[in-house]
């Protein structure tokens, strides 16, 4: 076996309020484990207008980011650190393209999604960026 390859990660995984509300959480969840994925820690929260702003700062200025903000500050999302194995890349894959109509059937996204504000689903990009979203989340936990 080529234990080089074996890199555990950390990454942050949000259910949009959507996800929440269409009750997908369990869902979303089973796939994530059936990956051979962890649930390190969880929460539900509704993600307040300064956590958000955070949260998305590399998007503020973008003509979709009052809509973005509005959204995911709109009801209870669930927040959780998942672990595992190239997990960073491995839950974008999971989770399929930004759009919904673009993400490839199979995918969350793809499975369940239609609109792009409405993805139901967010995983840090990078290593770096799951780190500081991490800390931002659950920060002092
Ligand atoms: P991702 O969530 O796949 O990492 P992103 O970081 O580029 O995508 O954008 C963050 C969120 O902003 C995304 O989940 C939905 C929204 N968004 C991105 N591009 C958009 C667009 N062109 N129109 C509307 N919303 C968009
Ligand atoms: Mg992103």
């Amino acid at each position: 076996m080529d234990s080089e390859r074996i890199r555990i990660e950390r990454t942050l995984l949000i259910v949009k309020p959507d996800g929440v509300d269409r009750r997908l959480v369990g869902g979303i969840l089973s796939r994530i484990e059936r990956k051979g994925y962890t649930i390190e820690c969880m929460k539900t929260i509704t993600i307040d207008r300064e956590l958000a702003e955070k949260h998305y700062a590399e998007h503020k200025g973008k003509p979709f980011y009052d809509k973005l903000i509005s959204y995911i500050t709109s009801g209870p999302a669930v927040v959780a650190v998942i672990s595992g194995e190239g997990c960073v890349g491995g839950l974008r894959y999971l989770m399929g393209n930004t759009d919904p109509l673009k993400a490839a059937p199979g995918t969350i996204r793809g499975d369940y999604a239609t609109n792009v504000t409405k993805n139901l689903i967010h995983g840090s990009d990078t290593l770096e960026n799951a780190e500081r979203e991490i800390a931002l989340f659950f920060g002092g936990e």
